[in-house]
């Protein structure tokens, strides 16, 4: 796993690159820059939020430690650092992370507990930790804390770009839509909150999809989509808010799991960058057609400036991983 130097007095996360793709840019006809939050430490841009509330409940944890269930990656990003900061945490994660994450974890100092399927059933038993150990709990995306650390992605690629830039739109993927709520407050914060957002999520895995939707909040049965870290039944209450709100406008789209697949191949193909399936949601709206789709349709304004993608990353994928995914999706 990647570390960094750090200083405690600061942060967690580092500044990462803002690379513009030539390729990517050819296919969606302006310029695209990809935020490349698979290079932070952790392998995802989780460091940023969870690295954040970590810092601020550290008052709070009574030395008994951190306890933050999560699909893999929010928990890499709370293993590092409570680390750093000298502490205990436990991760509990569901059976469907793949199993090399246990191994970094513990890598990283963390006691590791795998409980029920997905990754609702690893929360319910983190929350009973919380309850009987006196953990400080750490969600993967549902704390304003999270959300504030989560927003320095957009008030750094608005510094990176500069005063005369501004994105035609932002696009991102959505599991229970911390990222969401951090970019929606980082557009605040720069004021770019006409740049609207277009949140990714695939076939199984789409709780803000089947609420926006619905209207209201709806719970999924199941995750039956491959992209477990995006598998979170429930949106959490401010990622719908804001779908609903007329200050931001909020495009949700939904891919099947093969986009996906297909989109993490081309990105390795073309970027050289291994990404996980639930940051391949993100990139099968360029690769899919998805972005074109929209403008053709009306529903994204023809793209003004630059398109922003976040590239989420993940730690839950290796070439073996890869393998895999491909042999269960092709079956199907
Ligand atoms: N993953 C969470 C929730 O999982 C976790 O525990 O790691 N991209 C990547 C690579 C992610 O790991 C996640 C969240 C997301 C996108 C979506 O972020 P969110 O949950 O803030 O919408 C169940």
């Amino acid at each position: 796993m990647r570390s960094s130097c750090h200083n405690m007095a600061e942060h967690f996360h580092i500044n990462t690159p803002l690379l513009e793709s030539a390729a990517m840019s050819k296919r969606v006809g302006t310029t695209v820059y990809l935020k490349m939050e698979n290079s932070q430490p952790s392998g995802s841009f989780k460091i940023r939020g969870i690295g954040y509330l970590c810092q601020q409940l550290m008052s709070e944890s009574k030395d008994k430690g951190f306890v933050c269930s999560s699909g893999g990656n929010a928990g890499m990003a709370a293993a590092y650092a409570t680390q750093k900061m000298g502490m205990p945490a436990t991760i509990v994660i569901p059976s469907s992370t793949p199993h090399f994450v246990v191994q970094r974890l513990e890598d990283q100092g963390a006691t590791v507990k795998i409980v029920g399927k997905v990754w609702d059933d690893a929360n319910a038993e983190a929350l009973r930790l919380v309850e009987t150990e006196g953990l400080a709990y750490v969600s993967p995306f549902d704390h304003p804390l999270i959300w504030k650390g989560n927003s320095s992605l957009i008030t750094e690629a608005a510094a990176t770009l500069g005063p005369t830039v501004k994105p035609g739109a932002v696009l991102i993927s959505v599991g229970g839509g911390g990222l969401l709520c951090g970019v929606v407050q980082g557009l605040k914060d720069v004021g770019w909150m006409d740049v609207p957002v277009i949140a990714m999520e695939t076939v199984g895995a789409d709780c803000l999809n089947a609420s926006v939707k619905a209207g209201r909040i709806v719970t999924l049965d199941d995750i039956t989509s491959e992209a477990k870290s995006l598998g979170a039944k429930t949106v959490c209450v401010k990622a719908f808010e804001y779908s609903q709100s007329n200050e931001v406008t909020i495009i949700s789209e939904v891919v099947t799991d093969q986009q996906a697949l297909h989109a993490m191949e081309t990105f390795l193909d073309e970027e050289h960058v291994l990404v996980e399936m639930a940051c391949g949601a993100t990139l099968a709206a360029v690769y899919s057609g998805v972005v074109h789709r929209l403008q053709a349709e009306g529903h994204l304004p023809l793209l003004l400036g630059p398109l922003l993608v976040i590239v989420c990353g993940g730690s839950n994928i290796d070439a073996e991983q890869l393998s895999i995914l491909k042999q269960k999706l092709q079956r199907n």
